[in-house]
């Protein structure tokens, strides 16, 4: 019997009928599947989705006034929608070159190895002379940057800084993690077959590790009497990881032997740490002022570090804010201070529940997907100076050493990304947004990004078409089947490309000759080349799902840095010294405030101890979402069940609500210099008073309050978000730096969140 199975970013799903439950339900392989997912074939026919090819008004009339973002939409034919892209397309090369189109086209689209929106749309730039690009993501886009200064190279990606859990589970005595989000690890970038995270957490629990969660909010710590909670003021924890080496130093815990062997720089480290060169001790004094955490707090850590086997695991999220690069180096450089650098269970990891894939004990399944070709255009951003790029008063962009000249951007193209739900200031971008000729965006939905275009190109969503389900960080393969048909007119990216390549005369270049499942089944034959034992793709077809190894076998085990850690003169690293850089010539060299030389303690552009404070007391984090994937399914199921009044609920510590007049379920104003939006509110017991949290995604809906001033009505956290980044070095999203202020609003006069479509 043939196996329905559909693939996502969140999970394996397979389709259930039954009268009782329509929908879908994770596949009995997987041990702890994504609720959340249940939901997806809601958004089938939903009110949301876009059944035609749509041109905005304005820019159809050439109406220079009109703006994008409030504008309306007419539905025109796909021929006259293809006419018009391919036409811009080709105005725009010959006129300005094509590094006047901007199609970097960041975000995370749907899984599906082939119907991978953004691979298309690069494979049909790129026959068609190119486009200027972004590098790193949102995501992990300050280590990415900063790592191969420190590590080197194949120790920046995603997935590169972590021991796999098993070890984590054998010989941890103690986990300290700073940030942890179990919810996080239900995603992961090209789909997941088994959800293990909280399996191989609770093992190493069950155990006896210890476990030590330094987070603002209590309510991160699992449920566990090995686990205990640190509280800590937002982006500070770099301050704490000094006082721990300070500690260390001046307690004589030191590896001397590992740190002169694996690491350079270590006594100028050292020096900053005693008070050398700015004659402040990094003592637990100094970082108590700092974190908010009493000395006795801080002498928990301090204990914990104390143990054996020490692993230090930093949440992508502390570098997703104002001097991330930070927190990781002091965390490496602690790691190496006591010695843990290469020991089984210990040391440091970036990123071990953040997605599933991080320390999975696997091995990965990976293939070439679709071929993108090359760009014949070499200008890049990093991926969050979008605003810089688009903004005309803008010329240039420090970067990493760099100084990239913005090429002027004629034309947008994004097909498979949000930025307005990705980007922060939301209303700065909405500004900058309005310079480029022509946006182009293939949307399945009416996203905030859909309603800032001039063309907007309906695609499918990945239940009304086939495709190989698979992430390159995992080892099962799905084929994922198509269960409805396409909604409206909608078509597929690839069909969308083809189109536009045919127009450009590049038509055959683009598809090979091959029909869409002919690439599946190109696709499929590369892991059979690469990987022995895989099934026919008949098979595969058949029984969904192919997996390599056994289900508790541990093939792919890892201890970072081992072989490097035992003989550093046989396995140096990609870095200018061949070791581990506590200080860093090349860094030292690009002379940014923001990024000093060696782990030192930058004070964020906005945090608690600062002088915004005063104005805007209160610490905005803005986490990923429990209940969908960014702003993916938030039209639907657990998402719309968890609002109030429609809007995204903000959680605050009791003192800050009661201060304010705020009770569970009013409505409140989160607001700053850049702007406000609206949020439903809870009061919680757990999270440190001056600390609101509002996951990303709610669906960014801009209008004016009852007095006429700007407000977002949906609860979108970008509404006040700051665009500055990470710092000159990485130019990486500082999303989790933010003050605001909150006030309660009278919900009767707060504008509801209606659907707005302009149609
Ligand atoms: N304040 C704040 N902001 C953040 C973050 C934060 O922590 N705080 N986190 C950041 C991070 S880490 C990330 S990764 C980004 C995520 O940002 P994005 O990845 O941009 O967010 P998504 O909502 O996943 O956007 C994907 C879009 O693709 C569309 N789509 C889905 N399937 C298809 C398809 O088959 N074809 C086409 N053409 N489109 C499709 C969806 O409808 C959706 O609009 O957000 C970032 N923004
Ligand atoms: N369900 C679901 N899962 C997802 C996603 C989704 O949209 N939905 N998105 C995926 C994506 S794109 C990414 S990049 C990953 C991101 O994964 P992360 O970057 O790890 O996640 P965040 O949700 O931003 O933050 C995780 C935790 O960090 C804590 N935290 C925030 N700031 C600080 C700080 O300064 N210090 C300390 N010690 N803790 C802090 C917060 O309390 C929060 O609970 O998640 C992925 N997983
Ligand atoms: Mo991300």
């Amino acid at each position: 019997m043939t196996r329905h199975l559909f693939g996502t970013h969140f999970g394996l799903y397979e389709t259930d009928d039954s009268a009782a439950s329509p929908g879908l339900r994770g596949i009995e392989e997987d041990p702890n599947p994504t609720a959340f997912g249940r939901h997806y074939l809601a958004l089938s026919e939903h009110a949301h989705r876009i059944a035609r090819p749509m041109i905005r008004r304005g820019w159809l009339a050439g109406d220079e006034r009109s703006r994008r973002g409030s504008d309306r939409y007419v539905a025109v034919d796909w021929e006259t929608a293809l006419s018009h892209v391919a036409a811009e397309l080709t105005r725009v090369s010959q006129t300005h070159g094509n590094r006047a189109i901007y199609a970097g086209s960041y975000g995370w689209a749907s899984a599906g190895r082939f119907h991978h929106a953004q691979s298309q749309l690069k494979r049909l730039l790129n026959l068609a002379g190119g486009y200027t690009d972004s590098r790193h993501s949102y995501s992990y886009g300050t280590a990415g940057a900063f790592l191969p200064h420190v590590l080197g190279m194949p120790y920046a990606g995603t997935n590169a800084c972590a021991p796999s859990w098993d070890q984590v589970a054998a010989h941890t005595d103690c986990l300290i993690a700073f940030g942890l989000r179990l919810t996080n690890a239900q995603c992961d970038p090209g789909g997941v077959a088994r959800h293990t995270v909280e399996q191989w957490l609770g093992r190493a629990l069950d155990r006896g590790m210890r476990l030590v969660v330094v987070s603002p909010d209590a309510g991160d710590v699992p449920r566990h009497p090995n686990a205990e909670h640190i509280a800590l003021r937002p982006n500070t924890d770099t301050a704490l990881l000094l006082a721990c080496a300070h500690r260390a130093v001046a307690t004589g815990r030191v590896d001397h032997e590992a740190l002169a062997r694996q690491t350079v720089g270590h006594e100028r480290f050292i020096g900053y740490l005693v008070g050398d060169t700015d004659g402040q001790a990094k003592d637990a004094a100094w970082a108590s002022t700092i974190t908010g955490a009493s000395i006795t707090t801080l002498e928990r850590v301090f204990d914990a570090l104390d143990m054996d086997t020490v692993l230090l695991n930093l949440g992508w999220s502390l570098q997703r804010a104002s001097a991330g690069e930070q927190p990781y180096w002091a965390a490496i450089a602690l790691a190496a201070i006591r010695g843990q650098i290469g020991r089984p269970g210990g040391g440091f990891a970036f990123g071990l529940g953040s997605v599933n894939s991080v320390g999975q004990p696997v091995r990965h399944l990976r293939a070439p997907g679709v071929n993108q070709g090359t760009n014949p255009v070499g200008e890049f951003i990093p991926v969050a100076a979008i605003a810089e790029l688009l903004d005309p008063n803008v010329e240039t962009l420090e970067y990493n050493g760099q100084t990239l000249v913005l090429p002027d951007i004629r034309l947008v193209y994004w097909a498979g990304g949000n930025p307005f739900h990705h980007h922060q200031d939301l209303n700065r971008l909405q500004d900058v947004w309005q310079h480029p000729e022509t946006v182009v965006v293939h949307e399945p939905v009416w996203s905030a990004t859909a309603r800032h275009a001039d063309i907007v190109l309906p695609t499918t969503l990945p239940f009304e078409r086939n495709d190989l389900v698979v992430s390159s960080q995992d080892r099962s393969i799905a084929y994922s089947r198509a269960v409805r048909p396409p909604f409206g007119q909608a078509r597929d990216d690839h069909d969308i490309c083809a189109g536009l390549a045919q127009r450009l005369g590049q038509g055959r270049a683009f598809t090979g000759d091959r029909t869409k499942s002919e690439w599946l089944a190109d696709l499929y034959a590369g892991y059979c080349e690469r990987f022995d034992g895989l099934p026919s793709f008949e098979t595969l077809k058949t029984e969904g799902l192919f997996t390599l190894d056994a289900e508790d076998e541990a093939p792919a085990t890892t201890t970072l840095l081992a072989a490097y850690a035992e003989d550093p003169e046989r396995y140096p690293l990609e870095t200018p010294s061949g070791r581990i850089e506590l200080y860093s010539a090349t860094i030292a060299a690009f002379d940014y405030a923001d990024c000093p030389p060696h782990p030192a303690w930058v004070e964020p552009t906005e945090w608690l101890g600062g002088n915004t404070a005063r104005t805007y007391p209160l610490h905005l984090l803005s986490p990923q979402p429990a209940n969908r994937l960014h702003s993916q399914l938030d039209s639907v199921g657990d998402s719309q069940a968890a609002k109030i009044d429609g809007r995204e609920v903000a959680t605050f510590a009791a003192a800050d609500a009661t201060a304010r007049g705020i009770a569970a379920g009013d409505t409140v104003r989160l607001f700053n210099d850049r702007g406000a939006c609206l949020v439903g509110a809870a009061v919680c017991d757990t999270l440190m008073p001056g600390v609101v949290i509002l996951p990303t995604g709610a669906w960014f809906a801009p209008g004016k309050d009852v007095r006429g001033r700007a407000i977002e009505r949906a609860g979108n956290p970008n509404a006040v978000t700051g665009d500055f980044r990470a710092s000159r070095l990485s130019q990486g999203s500082a999303a989790n730096s933010c003050l605001v202020e909150a006030e309660r609003t009278d919900s009767a006069h707060a504008p509801t969140v209606e659907d707005g479509i302009h149609e």
